[in-house]
């Protein structure tokens, strides 16, 4: 059966799942969707509530949502990377930390650059300060976890959600110098299937509404 992944290389969501292939090495197909097609725009209305991506296709299966299609492949694909601990406390911490930075670092990051996208010359300081404020917050809480946990050994589901929202993260807020958080930060973007992903977005950098930082 072919697996197809439509994203996009610059996507912080599409990264989390193609993480997840590169780790295991699992071949897939890449459709790389433009939003303005009115063919991808059909299908990611199709398929998703809000029209999202990524979206994984398997035969007749459709999997939306990132965390879901991780998940999939941990179950269908299963490789050397462990996606999902098998054991089930494990994968409590892992999908607790998917969480985490899906809904905060993330949506932190995201309020950030959405307040440019509407006025990339003058984007709502509440918004932009506002989503300082709490990446700061998010920053001080895994700082704090990090200081008393081992973050769950690599490549899991933790892993994938962490590496592209602390990527974006640190150009909207810098992670604290010398912390944990941006040594794992350091360790994340050393991985491989991290690295791949990095690599692969470079050409589209450009496309940060904030502004791309020169460095990483
Ligand atoms: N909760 C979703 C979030 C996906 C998401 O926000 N994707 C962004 C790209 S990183 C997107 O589809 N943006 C285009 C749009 O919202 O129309 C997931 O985990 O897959």
């Amino acid at each position: 059966m072919t697996l197809t992944l439509y994203g996009h290389a610059f996507s912080s969501y599409t990264w989390k799942a193609q993480i997840a292939f590169y780790a295991n090495e699992t071949p897939f197909d890449f459709h790389q969707v433009d939003p303005r097609d009115p063919g991808d725009a059909e299908f990611l209305r199709k398929v998703h509530p809000f029209g999202k991506f990524p979206v994984l296709t398997d035969g007749d299966t459709t999997i939306i949502e990132s965390s879901a299609i991780i998940e999939y492949l941990a179950a269908a694909y299963p490789g050397r990377a462990p996606l999902i601990p098998a054991d089930r406390l494990e994968a409590i911490t892992v999908r607790t930390l998917d969480r985490l930075f899906d809904n905060y670092v993330m949506a932190s990051m995201q309020r950030v650059v959405n307040a440019y996208l509407a006025d990339r010359d003058n984007p709502d300081p509440a918004e932009v300060e506002g989503g300082k404020a709490d990446l700061k917050r998010v920053y001080a809480w895994l700082e704090t976890w990090l200081e008393v946990n081992r973050f769950p050994p690599h490549v899991s589901l933790a892993s994938c959600a962490a590496a592209p929202s602390l990527f974006y993260a640190d150009w909207v807020e810098r992670l604290p110098e010398g912390s944990r958080l941006a040594a794992l930060r350091a360790e994340l973007l050393a991985l491989p299937a991290v690295n791949r992903c990095i690599e692969e977005a470079r050409p589209y950098r450009a496309y940060f509404p904030p502004g791309a930082p020169d460095r990483d």
